[in-house]
């Protein structure tokens, strides 16, 4: 009774909150009559330079402490480990809103509107913020970039202009697109899911829109192309064929495969896993589900897989193994860096700050060899309560600042040695003769039997935990 009175209370603000804000977003004071202005191209970021590295002891916040895009670690430069991507979703349309509160962020080049003039203004800040940030690659949705349209043509012209103009600024900067995907759930068409979706129609136009998708991530010249399946499972099972939802969704994976092939991009498809959120259950659930379902319908080649880290964690598991999971199945092909909160259930999207986690990640992605084609894209937002256009900087500031030290602890961690030591010596009854064949598949149970009454009870030592936490932390 008392939970529901506060409800209806929050729910009522709410509403007299958006009463009062109206459309949410218009042009603050100092900046009226530039917004409105049609030729207005920026400068978006007046007033902030080109983010430098300053060394560990800067005290300036628009500067990279660790982060040094030429330094060379391992044999690479910083820049080439991580290929930073900005993500188009949350940085430049992510309004604070939250379920409780209207938009928070007036950034002074939104005109309150979703027009095409407006996406395109937008779509020049965020070629203005990488190059000023000194990042290499973006990440968009089709339906971030464009405006949707009343039909299916519409929406397509819509993406073309924006596209075009990406493309000219793309030329212009020498930027990339890490990855592109499709807006699969937003609309009310997907309530029941897009590839999963009871509905034919809507498994249509749900490949319709990945179709184009794909096109326009080819002719911006993307790396690799992203399948988030946000409504692709189910609310309860008692109304779901989760059998025939599942082979739908291979059927769909399937056909954008050939659709790839058919077009010419070379792109890494990824799957990018999520327990649930917005769905009870999600049918990529982890990394571990996700290989299986790519191993029975035979796609397993065709796909790696982005792990995203707040995903990993609201699935009941660390990043680390998310990533782990991952390499050691040959899927490791992208990374959603970010980071949820221990005290919060859900996406939280934040930036990653903490530098044992950014180590733990690091040393997946050195054992992987890299991650090319694949990127670091940072799926995260601001907090609704951080509200300057500079937050926006410092953000992706100290996200990769943490990044870039987690890739040096890594470094260290590695030519150090110790933790790979005490690894190898746990596991080194199983290097000699007997150890091999078992591992060659050459050892029966008779065998081991006999094995087994020979030894006697065997020696069992100790794993070293707390020796080996010791080591990592002597490395941060
Ligand atoms: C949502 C996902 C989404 C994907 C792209 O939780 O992380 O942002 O990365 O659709
Ligand atoms: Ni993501
Ligand atoms: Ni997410």
């Amino acid at each position: 009774m008392k939970t529901w009175g506060i409800l209806l209370l929050l729910l009522c603000l709410q509403a007299v909150t958006y009463a009062v804000i109206g459309e949410s977003q218009t042009c603050p004071a100092e900046n009226v009559g530039k917004c409105d202005d049609s030729d207005w191209e920026g400068e978006f970021f007046p007033g902030i330079n080109k983010i430098k590295y300053e060394g560990p002891s800067s005290k300036n916040p628009l500067s990279f402490k660790w982060y040094n895009a030429e330094e060379e670690i391992l044999g690479k430069k910083m820049k080439d480990w991580f290929r930073f991507s900005v993500a188009f979703w949350h940085t430049f349309r992510g309004t604070g809103a939250d379920p409780f509160g209207a938009p928070t962020k007036y950034w002074p080049w939104e005109d309150g509107t979703n027009s095409l003039k407006m996406a395109k203004r937008r779509m020049r800040a965020n070629f203005e913020f990488i190059n000023k940030l000194g990042v290499d690659w973006w990440c968009f949705h089709d339906r971030d970039i464009a405006p949707d349209g009343e039909t299916l043509e519409e929406a397509n012209a819509n993406l073309d202009e924006v596209v075009a103009l990406a493309k000219e600024l793309q030329m212009q900067s020498n930027k990339k697109v890490l990855w592109g995907t499709a807006q699969l759930f937003m609309h009310p068409r997907y309530m029941h899911g897009a590839a999963t979706s009871s509905e034919l129609g809507v498994y249509a136009y749900a490949a319709a829109q990945v179709k184009k998708a794909l096109e326009v991530t080819h002719y911006l010249g993307g790396e690799n192309y992203v399948f988030w399946g946000g409504r692709e499972g189910y609310q309860s099972l008692l109304n779901t064929d989760m059998e025939r939802e599942l082979n739908h969704l291979a059927r769909f994976f399937e056909a954008a495969v050939a659709y790839k092939k058919k077009i010419g991009f070379n792109g890494t498809l990824l799957i990018e896993p999520k327990p649930q959120e917005p769905t009870k259950h999600q049918y990529d659930w982890d990394a571990a589900t996700t290989a299986n379902f790519l191993r029975k319908y035979g796609l397993i080649g065709e796909f790696k897989l982005n792990i995203e880290c707040n995903h990993a964690t609201l699935s009941g598991h660390s990043c680390h193994h998310e990533l782990e999971t991952a390499r050691i199945n040959g899927l490791l092909g992208n990374i959603d860096a970010n980071t949820g909160d221990p005290q919060v259930g859900w996406d939280t999207d934040q930036f990653l700050v903490d530098i044992q986690e950014a180590t733990m990640i690091m040393l997946s992605v050195i054992r992987n060899g890299g991650i090319a084609p694949g990127g670091f894209n940072f799926d995260a937002k601001l907090r609704r309560e951080s509200t300057d256009v500079e937050d926006l900087f410092i953000a992706h500031i100290i996200g990769m600042d943490t990044m870039a030290r987690g890739l040096k602890n890594a470094a260290t961690l590695i030519a150090d040695g110790t933790l790979a030591e005490l690894v190898r010596k746990r596991y080194q009854s199983f290097d000699t003769e007997i150890g091999a064949q078992i591992e060659a598949g050459k050892a029966d149970f008779d065998f081991l039997e006999k094995k087994a009454k020979q030894w006697g009870e065997p020696k069992v030592a100790s794993a070293k935990q707390e020796l080996a936490e010791m080591i990592l932390q002597s490395a941060l």
